[in-house]
């Protein structure tokens, strides 16, 4: 039960959940968290869904920031910043402010890594990188284009959703993509340049979209939306989140099975963080008042490892 697996978890009572539970913000409709951990300060970035009741499409113009020195489901526990990157900081960007992540690069300054669309349609994405000092900004346009497009030798079908990863050793990934596409590079030191080619990562079974690639004890993770599988969806409008794990950060990767199950938004989209003795899984989904497939929510619930390794199926907190 999830009481038994989450003792205390959400602040909201002694008991566990309560009404004070995800998700963690409902004033405005945020989706596709990214997390980082600096300085006993836990950040969520996540875009902002702005469609109108019924819009059946995205509209997603900037990115938000919260932050925590105690993360949990409750909404208390964040202190929200408002938008802190916006498509504006890109003058080659003409819409869709979708996925995205954060990563202090090895000169101590954050670098944000963004989907976005070259144009204003809706075919076209790229990933775009911005940096600051601080992660809370103020936030530049890093390159002046994107660092990944449809001109990239060997990109993804949709050059979306970023995840960067610098390893002990300083070797620094890059893993994105979508339509089943997933895609992988190294990154120079600067985080603003490709360090040899694109390569497909192996293993990755049922990858639809929306990697976060971490480490826990040598060994590392790749959490991913998938589409499919019995196990995973009730439907290929929906996906679940699946994860791998591999002795590289550049795979061969084994699939392990599914850590997040289906929500009530049909995206799903994971980021992982640990802070203190605590892991957490953040996610979005539809539930908020008003909420919908474009008008997701921030969600964040306790992720539980078992002692060999593998990784517990998320309780989601409602
Ligand atoms: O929010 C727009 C897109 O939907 C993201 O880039 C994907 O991960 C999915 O959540």
């Amino acid at each position: 039960p999830a009481s038994a697996q989450q003792p205390g978890y959400a602040a909201g009572t002694p008991d566990g959940p309560g009404p004070l539970a995800n998700p963690i913000v409902t004033d405005i409709y945020t989706a596709d968290p990214a997390t980082l951990v600096v300085d006993g300060t836990a950040y969520i970035f996540a875009g902002r869904d702005e469609a109108a009741p019924g819009q059946q499409q995205f509209v997603m113009r900037e990115w938000q920031a919260f932050s925590s020195r105690s993360p949990s489901n409750d909404p208390a526990a964040w202190q929200h910043h408002g938008a802190v990157l916006s498509l504006d900081t890109f003058a080659w960007a003409g819409a869709n402010a979708w996925a995205s992540e954060v990563e202090q690069g090895p000169d101590g300054r954050f670098y944000w890594f963004v989907s976005v669309d070259g144009r204003t349609d809706n075919g076209w994405m790229n990933i775009g990188v911005a940096v600051a000092d601080h992660p809370l900004g103020p936030y530049r346009d890093a390159i002046g284009g994107p660092l990944i497009s449809d001109s990239t030798p060997n990109s993804s079908a949709l050059n979306i959703d970023p995840t960067v990863f610098v390893d002990d050793d300083g070797e620094i990934y890059l893993y994105w993509g979508s339509y089943w596409e997933p895609r992988a590079v190294r990154l120079r030191d600067n985080m603003t340049a490709l360090d040899g080619a694109v390569f497909e990562p192996a293993g990755l079974t049922g990858f639809w979209e929306a990697p976060w690639l971490f480490e826990r004890d040598g060994l590392y993770y790749l959490a991913y939306a998938s589409n499919s599988g019995a196990d995973c969806v009730t439907s290929s409008a929906y996906a679940c989140v699946r994860y791998a794990t591999a002795n590289s950060p550049a795979g061969p990767w084994t699939h392990r099975g599914v850590v997040l199950d289906q929500v009530s938004s049909t995206t799903n989209h994971p980021a992982i963080m640990e802070f203190g003795d605590r892991w957490h899984m953040v996610y979005h989904t539809a539930d908020a008042p008003g909420g919908g497939n474009f008008r997701r929510s921030v969600a964040v619930d306790e992720l539980l490892f078992n002692p060999d390794g593998t990784l517990r199926k998320v309780v989601q907190t409602p």
